[in-house]
């Protein structure tokens, strides 16, 4: 009995140890207004490898019921493949690291007063105790404040078309601009001009790779876009050798490995581009703005495709949970 208490309390002391060590860990963001689960708790103690996952996708990029479907299943991937995941969201004004899965569910069903939280909404989202799914920009920072070197999503935001006139450039690329964190994800949406956010990425110094022997970087529904990206990886050890550097050597900003769509889910590039045109022009006539913008286009863009689009979207976030683990799992194993 007495070697089990001593074991209970050494593991407590260890706790409020990691409890400071994250706390302090941060002149970035203050964890007293996060709460980790215990497995994500215990993981990140043994230093077992864990993946970060976004919920904006949960409450705004998909509809219901596959938006549930997807993020249990994504976990699930995350598992098989060696690694705990870590789904972050904002619960009546707390964030949230590991979701169970009944909250979860419950995070994707009831929508009203459910906030797409981009970073700049963190002080009402958080101040009015209200529930909230995070983009890529917000899970970013939450999953440095943990300490978590890996984060999986379907696709980051980007350079808006148009957005040297309407400077509409999602903070998914200026967070990347100042988190060391990889991000593992299919590329950005072709609903965005993908030159100008590969741009926009070099100027914060985000090293982009694409991940196994396609060059382009990827377009998400398509596997191509027509633009190179600046790198190229072939293995989890080589992308999880990126971020290791990164983080040893303290650099300031983020790095994308880009995994293009598997090849039997993929819509080829031009058909894309056609049916994109009118859901973009549609938002701009019907005065959508701001927020709304990326989730009004995805989901025309489900209904013009009639739900193929959206099957695409499924396949491509399953494909980078399998990517995104086998990196944190090669990352692990660097990092002793
Ligand atoms: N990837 C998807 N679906 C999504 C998103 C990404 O497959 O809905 C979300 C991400 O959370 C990303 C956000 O951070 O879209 C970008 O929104 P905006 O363009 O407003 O910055
Ligand atoms: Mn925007």
């Amino acid at each position: 009995l007495l070697h089990q208490v001593s074991k209970i309390q050494t593991r407590s002391s260890d706790f409020s140890l990691l409890s400071r060590q994250l706390s302090s860990n941060s002149n970035f963001m203050n964890t007293q207004y996060i709460d980790v689960s215990e497995e994500v708790r215990c993981a990140l103690f043994e230093g077992k490898p864990v993946v970060t996952l976004e919920t904006a996708i949960l409450t705004h990029g998909m509809p219901n019921p596959t938006n549930v479907e997807t993020a249990l299943r994504v976990q699930e991937i995350v598992r098989e493949n060696g690694a705990v995941p870590a789904t972050i969201g904002i619960i009546k004004g707390r964030i949230k690291v590991g979701l169970d899965d009944d909250t979860l569910i419950r995070l994707g069903t009831v929508k009203t007063d459910t906030f797409k939280t981009s970073y700049r909404d963190l002080p009402f989202v958080l101040s009015q105790k209200l529930n909230g799914g995070t983009t890529v920009s917000t899970t970013l920072t939450v999953s440095k404040a943990v300490d978590v070197p890996v984060m999986v999503t379907g696709g980051i935001g980007g350079v808006h078309r148009g957005g040297e006139t309407t400077m509409d450039i999602s903070a998914d690329l200026v967070e990347l601009g100042c988190t060391p964190v990889g991000v593992v994800c299919s590329g950005v949406k072709s609903i965005l001009d993908i030159e100008r956010t590969l741009e926009f990425l070099e100027t914060q110094g985000v090293l982009v790779a694409s991940f196994g022997p396609t060059k382009d970087f990827p377009a998400f529904y398509s596997r191509e876009s027509g633009q190179l990206s600046p790198y190229n990886v072939n293995t989890s050890e080589e992308a999880a050798g990126l971020i290791h550097v990164m983080r040893n050597s303290r650099l300031r900003s983020g790095l994308v490995i880009a995994v293009p769509v598997p090849q039997e889910s993929a819509i080829p590039r031009d058909e894309m581009e056609e049916i994109i045109k009118v859901a973009v022009s549609k938002a701009n006539e019907s005065g959508i703005r701001g927020k709304e913008i990326t989730p009004y286009v995805l989901s025309q863009v489900a209904k013009s495709t009639a739900g193929r689009s959206l099957s695409t979207n499924v396949a491509l976030i399953q494909n980078n949970a399998a990517v995104g683990a086998k990196i944190a799992v090669d990352l692990a194993k660097q990092n002793f």
